[in-house]
C-alpha cells in the first residue's frame, strides 16, 4: 500500500514540478513582452533570442532552409525556439524539485541569453534593449521558487504543520500555480495591445499615402511581352504574391510620419535629410524592374517582377556631392541601412551610370506594402536583392569595400554580385504527364540590365532550337518565351538556356547560390502519354 502511494506522489510531483517550469516560462516570457512595450517591441526574448539566431546561421544552413521551409523559415524558427524553451522548462522544473535554487538560477541564466541577444543585435538602442529579458526572467525564477516551495514544504494553518495525504501542499499550489497562469496571460496580453499600437500608427501612416503621378512614367509594358499559355506566371506579379526574402522575424511597421533618411559619409560634401514627404515631393519616376534573390536555385521560384516609382538615387548623391569612383569619388560603396539593423553593399559606379537606381516608395500602384519595404527601399536594376535591395531603408553611408563588408559578405557571400543570366521552365512542370501532340513548353528569361536576345530549347540530347520570344519590356524586366514542341510518347528531358543583350549564353556550369548566386541550364523530365 504505502510503496504505491509514494510512489505516485512522486509521479504527481514531478509532473506538477514540470508544469511549474512551463508556467515559471511562460511568466518570463509574457512579462518580458509587457516590459518590452515600455521598451521596444523587438528587444522581446523571442524576437531577439529569434534574431540573433538567424545572424548566427552559416550561409548554407541559411540556404537549406530557404530550399526547404521556403518563405515559412522563419515561422519554423519561432517554433522551433518555443519548443526548445518548453522542453528546457520541463527540465528546469524538474531540477528545481530537487534543487529550488539551482532550478531558479536556471532560468536566469536563460534570461542572461535574452539579454545579450537583445543588446547585441545590430538595432539594439542600448542596455535598455535587455530589461524586457531581464525583468522577465526575474520573474520566472520567482515564481518556480514559490511553486516549488509549494511542492516541497507542507502545509502550515495556524501555526500548526497539517500533513495531508500527500505531505505537500496541493491546495496553496493549485492556487499559486492557477493566479500565475492568469497574471501572466494577463501580461502578456497587455502587452501585445501595446506593443500593436505603434504598428497601428505605421498602418495609419500607410493609408494616408496618395502617390503622387511620376514626373516621368514607365513606358507602358508591350502587350506582347505577356504571352497567354496556361502554367505561366502573370508578367507582373502581384504584391501579395510577390516573394519575400529578408532576415526579419518581426516585419518593421515603420511610421511613415516620423521616418527619416541620412545620407552622408565618405567623399559628402553635403549631409543630406530627407523626410518621406521631402521625397514625394521630389520628381518621381516610374520603372518596370524584375527584381530577384541570390538564393535562388536554378529553376526557383525567387524573382518576381513589379513597377516601381520612386526617387532618382543618383540625383540624391549627386546633392550630396558624390562623385563616381571613375570621376574621382573617393567612395565606391553604398552601405544602406535598415530600421532593423541589416546592412546593404551596393557598388556606387552602379548607382550612378544612368541605370534607373531609385529609392521606391511604390509597387504595382500602391505604397510599398510592410513586407517589401515601407516607406522606403532602394533597388538597382542588374544586381542581386542582397546587394541593391534595402528594405526599410533610414541610412545611407558612402564609404569603401575595402573599409565595410555589409551583412552578408561578412557570411561568405560575395561583395559584388551582378545578376547571372538565368532561365526558367513553368510549364510543363517537372514530372508531368502532357499528351502526345504539341505541347506548350514556355518559361521566363532574365538577365536585368543586359536584356535576353535568345532562348533556346532542347529535347533529350538533341539540338539546341529556338524559343520564340515574347516582347521584351526593357533590358531591366524578365522576357517570357515560348517552344511548341511535337510531344511523342515516353520519357523526355527538357532543358532551356538563355543569351543576353551582350550575346553571352548561359553557362551550363551548374555552381551553388553562395557566394554570387546559381548558375547552369534548367531542364524539366516529364513523361509523355
Ligand atoms: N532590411 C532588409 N532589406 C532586405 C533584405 C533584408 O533581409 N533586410 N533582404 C534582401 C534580399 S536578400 C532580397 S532578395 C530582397 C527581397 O525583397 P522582397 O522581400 O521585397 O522580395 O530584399 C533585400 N532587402
Ligand atoms: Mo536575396
Amino acid at each position: 500500500m504505502t510503496t504505491v502511494r509514494i510512489t505516485r506522489t512522486a509521479l504527481t510531483r514531478d509532473t506538477l514540478a514540470a508544469l511549474s517550469g512551463l508556467l515559471a516560462g511562460f511568466a518570463a516570457l509574457t512579462v518580458a513582452e509587457l516590459v518590452s512595450a515600455a521598451v521596444r517591441p523587438e528587444a522581446s526574448p523571442v524576437t531577439a533570442v529569434g534574431g540573433a539566431a538567424i545572424d548566427r546561421t552559416p550561409a548554407g544552413v541559411k540556404d537549406w532552409a530557404i530550399r526547404n521551409f521556403g518563405e515559412n523559415d522563419k515561422f519554423v524558427l519561432q517554433l522551433g525556439i518555443v519548443v526548445t524553451l518548453a522542453l528546457f522548462a520541463v527540465v528546469v522544473g524538474l531540477l528545481a524539485l530537487r534543487h529550488r535554487r539551482t532550478g531558479s538560477a536556471a532560468v536566469l541564466a536563460f534570461g542572461v541569453v535574452g539579454v545579450a541577444s537583445a543588446v547585441s543585435r545590430p538595432d539594439s538602442t542600448g542596455v535598455v534593449d535587455g530589461l524586457p529579458s531581464l525583468v522577465g526572467a526575474v520573474a520566472g525564477a520567482v515564481l518556480l521558487y514559490v511553486l516549488v516551495g509549494r511542492l516541497t514544504r507542507p502545509r502550515r494553518i495556524a501555526g500548526e504543520e497539517q500533513d495531508d495525504e500527500s505531505g505537500w501542499d496541493r491546495r496553496g499550489f493549485l492556487i499559486a500555480a492557477t493566479a500565475a497562469a492568469a497574471a501572466s496571460t494577463a501580461a502578456g496580453a497587455v502587452g501585445r495591445t501595446l506593443n500593436g499600437r505603434s504598428a497601428q500608427d505605421a498602418v495609419a501612416s500607410r493609408e494616408a499615402v496618395t502617390l503622387p503621378a511620376p514626373a516621368s512614367p514607365a513606358r507602358p509594358i508591350p502587350a506582347g511581352a505577356q504571352l497567354r499559355v496556361p502554367g505561366l506566371p502573370s508578367f507582373t506579379t502581384p504584391n501579395d504574391t510577390f516573394y519575400r526574402v529578408d532576415t526579419a522575424l518581426v516585419i518593421p511597421k515603420v511610421d511613415a510620419n516620423s521616418w527619416r533618411l541620412r545620407i552622408h559619409g565618405e567623399g559628402v560634401r553635403r549631409d543630406l535629410e530627407f523626410t518621406y514627404q521631402d521625397l514625394l515631393d521630389r520628381p518621381l519616376i516610374e520603372r518596370e524592374i524584375t527584381l530577384c534573390c541570390v538564393s535562388n536555385e536554378v529553376g526557383g521560384p525567387y524573382i518576381g517582377h513589379a513597377r516601381w516609382i520612386g526617387v532618382r538615387l543618383a540625383d540624391l548623391l549627386k546633392e550630396a556631392g558624390v562623385k563616381p569612383p571613375s570621376r574621382g569619388g573617393k567612395a565606391d560603396q553604398i552601405i544602406a541601412r535598415s530600421v532593423d539593423g541589416m546592412t546593404l553593399g551596393t557598388p556606387v559606379e552602379d548607382v550612378m551610370d544612368g541605370r534607373d537606381a531609385m529609392l521606391a516608395v511604390g509597387m504595382n500602384g500602391e505604397p510599398l506594402p510592410f513586407v517589401n519595404g515601407f516607406p522606403v527601399r532602394m533597388l538597382v536594376p542588374g544586381l542581386y536583392g542582397y546587394v541593391s535591395a534595402c528594405k526599410w531603408i533610414e541610412d545611407i553611408e558612402l564609404t569603401t569595400f575595402d573599409a565595410y563588408d555589409a551583412y552578408w559578405v561578412k557570411r561568405k557571400w560575395a561583395r559584388e554580385a551582378s545578376i547571372k543570366t538565368q532561365s526558367r521552365i513553368d510549364t510543363p512542370k517537372p514530372f508531368g504527364r502532357p499528351e502526345a501532340g504539341t505541347v506548350m513548353v514556355a518559361g521566363v528569361a532574365w538577365a536585368q540590365h543586359r536584356g535576353i536576345e535568345k532562348v533556346e530549347i532542347r529535347v533529350d540530347d538533341g539540338p539546341w532550337k529556338p524559343a520564340q520570344l515574347a516582347e521584351q519590356a526593357t533590358v531591366d524586366t524578365w522576357r517570357q518565351w515560348t517552344y511548341p514542341w511535337k510531344a511523342t510518347p515516353g520519357g523526355h528531358t527538357l532543358t532551356v538556356r538563355a543569351t543576353d543583350g551582350t550575346g553571352e549564353t548561359q553557362t551550363e556550369k551548374r555552381t551553388k547560390t553562395v557566394p554570387d548566386g546559381a548558375s547552369g541550364w534548367h531542364s524539366v523530365v516529364v513523361t509523355v502519354d
